[in-house]
């Protein structure tokens, strides 16, 4: 079995460490033009110029779980597209959901300001009734967050394509129910994939459905977000404030208006990252499931483009 790596923004040696470690009877190498032709590719963001010489590939695996990078290329329809599931992210994305939300509710952030002043205050405490969380995706990640928000007694209700049945989740399904969710939602999570149906889905006009004085966590893709909305919608009142992992253009150019906002926390896309031991374990276990002719999980849904 032949395995070309091709990671943007990562260094590929260990990867391929790694894998020949998991993988040992494998031919291991670097993508480059004019590399061997291989069975499968392991990739973050490659260029259209490796699938162009690769159509033979059976499996393209993604090290992250957003694909949207690859929807974008032209892949051979022969080409299965298999994403990561979890692999050790789920965990990370509950940690960091439920950071950012209960810095908000508790108010920690004005705390912190407080201690800075050597102030000793109490701030009044909060009905946590009054913080419905809405998590856009309830996928793999965003059931993982809920079950994690729900820990802490808030309500909490979901937004997916198909309805869900989940223990202590009111579920929403569908554009038909998408104002429904965000009128009944005070803190939005946005966790879905981005596609030609989400690009843009945080703006304005579906902004103002949220209840007065909403608060965006925002973990999905920067194209999920029309930025220039924000911050009005923040100033205005309407918004309590923001925390951002994704965006637009990363990294997050120097000067923009998101870093030195008081009511947006920015982040470097670095709410669940990929963990190398965990992810290479998941692809040599989807390669075995593909090897006894099963359909390895993670494999995208290349209509729907997720
Ligand atoms: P999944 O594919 O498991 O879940 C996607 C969810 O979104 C599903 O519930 C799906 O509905 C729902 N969905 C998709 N399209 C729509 C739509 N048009 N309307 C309503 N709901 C929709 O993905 P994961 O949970 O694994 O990951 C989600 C995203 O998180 C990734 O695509 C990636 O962009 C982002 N991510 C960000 C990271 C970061 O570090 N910031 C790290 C990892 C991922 P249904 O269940 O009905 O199919
Ligand atoms: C992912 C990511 O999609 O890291 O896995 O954003």
């Amino acid at each position: 079995m032949r395995i070309l790596v091709c990671l943007t923004d990562n260094r590929p040696e260990p990867w391929i460490t790694a894998l020949q470690e998991a993988l040992p009877g494998a031919e291991i190498e670097q993508w480059r033009p004019g590399a061997m032709a291989a069975d499968h590719a392991v990739v973050w963001m490659p260029p259209q110029a490796l699938l162009d010489e690769q159509p033979q590939l059976q499996c393209v695996f993604n090290i992250g779980a957003g694909v949207d990078a690859l929807m974008r290329l032209s892949i051979s329809p022969q080409t299965r597209i298999v994403r990561l599931d979890d692999a050790g992210m789920s965990v990370q994305m509950a940690e960091y959901v439920c950071h950012a939300l209960l810095r908000h509710f508790r108010e920690f952030d004005v705390y912190e300001e407080e201690a800075c002043n050597g102030r000793w205050v109490y701030r009044k405490p909060r009905e946590r009734s009054q913080f419905p969380v809405g998590i856009m995706g309830l996928g793999v990640l965003g059931q993982r967050v809920a079950r994690a928000v729900s820990q802490f007694e808030f309500p909490v209700l979901g937004w997916s394509r198909s309805p869900k049945r989940l223990e202590g989740v009111q579920s929403f399904a569908g554009e038909s129910q998408f104002h429904e969710f965000l009128a009944a939602s005070r803190i939005l999570v946005n966790l879905l994939p981005l596609t030609d149906e989400t690009r843009g889905i945080l703006r304005r006009e579906t902004l103002l459905h949220l209840r007065p004085g909403g608060y965006l966590i925002h973990v999905g893709r920067g194209a999920h977000l029309v930025e220039e909305d924000l911050v009005p919608l923040i100033d205005e009142g309407h918004l309590a404030g923001a925390t951002l992992d994704v965006f637009r253009e990363e990294p997050l150019r120097a000067g923009h208006p998101f870093w030195s906002h008081p009511k947006i926390v920015v982040t470097p896309h670095a709410s669940a990252r990929t963990l190398r031991r965990e992810t290479v374990a998941q692809i040599a276990s989807k390669i075995h499931a593909l090897g006894r002719g099963e359909i390895p999980s993670g494999t995208v849904d290349r209509l729907r483009g997720y």
